[in-house]
């Protein structure tokens, strides 16, 4: 038996890919090589060299080396482990909930607006509540876009107003019927204490109390937020890391006229 340390164990790594139990891959097929990075409030010497090895262990690594440490200061450590995973994945039994929408570029998304729709769409977008980071909302907004991805504010027939951070959703609301809004966009990017659960279920809960929310195509994003869980919450969509503008208004269009045809 493996102490998760020091494994005695023959390797057997298969070559084949099985689908039904995925694991990380290294240099070999089914090797589950992983690698952990964490800190530990406690000084950098050799007691605590053992306690961060076991604690990989105990994450599931086989064969563990915790290849680096170094002192944050005093009293708190940093350490990067390494070693082989031991769970694995059945990938063809997880379900997700993608949204189905084709993505189109800038270009072909103000020629089906003007095409389908006939007038510009307004999009309204913020960090709401006591959420302070912009970068993410700018980056789906913002005229010189992000990563190589312009904002919605560069498109010809889309009206992007970006009110920015810690927009309270009473304000939010007011601002999206005072513009006419078609779509409203929240950026959510703190999550400690779930505080990106009750702020988004606060929009909606004032939304409905308002009668307002079928007005609006509403849609959430941020690093930690998904698809599934904007849509258990009442949104129409949810977007995370590595979605751009052409994503979202993708989605926003044809959503959009999936409702005018109802
Ligand atoms: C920059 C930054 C800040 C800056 C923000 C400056 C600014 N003007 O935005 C400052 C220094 C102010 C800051 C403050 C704080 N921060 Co900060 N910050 C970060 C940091 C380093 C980068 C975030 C970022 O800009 N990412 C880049 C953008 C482009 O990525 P993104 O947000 O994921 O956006 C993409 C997608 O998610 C998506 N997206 C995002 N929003 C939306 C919206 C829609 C509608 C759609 C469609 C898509 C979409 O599209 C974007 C492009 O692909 C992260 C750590 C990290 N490396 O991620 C911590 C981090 C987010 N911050 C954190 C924390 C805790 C805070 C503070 C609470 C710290 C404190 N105790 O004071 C405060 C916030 C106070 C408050 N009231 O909100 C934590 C959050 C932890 C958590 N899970 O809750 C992080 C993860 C750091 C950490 N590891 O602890 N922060």
């Amino acid at each position: 038996m493996s102490s998760g340390l020091y494994s005695t164990k023959a390797k057997d790594f298969t070559q084949k890919l099985d689908l039904t139990k995925l694991k990380p891959y290294g240099d070999t097929m089914n090797d589950g090589k992983t690698q952990v990075s964490f800190t530990l409030p406690v000084p950098d010497d050799d007691r605590s060299l053992e306690a961060a090895r076991q604690l990989a262990a105990k994450m599931g690594l086989d064969d563990v080396q915790v290849c680096f440490h170094q002192a944050l200061d005093k009293n708190f450590t940093f350490y990067i482990a390494y070693g082989n995973l031991t769970h694995s994945i059945d990938i063809t039994s997880i379900k997700v909930n993608t949204i189905e929408s084709e993505v189109l570029d800038m270009h072909s998304i103000d020629a089906f607006i003007k095409e389908k729709i006939g007038r510009n769409l307004v999009v309204i977008g913020a960090s709401t509540g006591t959420d302070a980071h912009t970068v993410g909302i700018d980056a789906i907004m913002n005229m010189k876009g992000y990563a190589g991805h312009y904002g919605l504010e560069r498109y010809q027939m889309i009206d992007a107003y970006n009110l920015g951070s810690q927009v309270d959703n009473q304000d939010f609301i007011k601002k999206a019927v005072e513009l006419k809004a078609d779509v409203l966009l929240v950026s959510q990017t703190v999550t400690q204490k779930d505080i990106h659960i009750t702020n988004m279920v606060d929009l909606v809960e004032q939304l409905e109390a308002a009668n307002l929310r079928d007005k609006f195509i509403l849609i959430a994003g941020g690093p930690r937020i998904t698809n599934d869980l904007a849509k258990e919450l009442g949104y129409d969509a949810g977007f995370g890391p590595g979605k751009y503008s052409e994503d979202v208004a993708s989605f926003f269009i044809d959503e959009f006229v999936k409702r005018k045809m109802k």
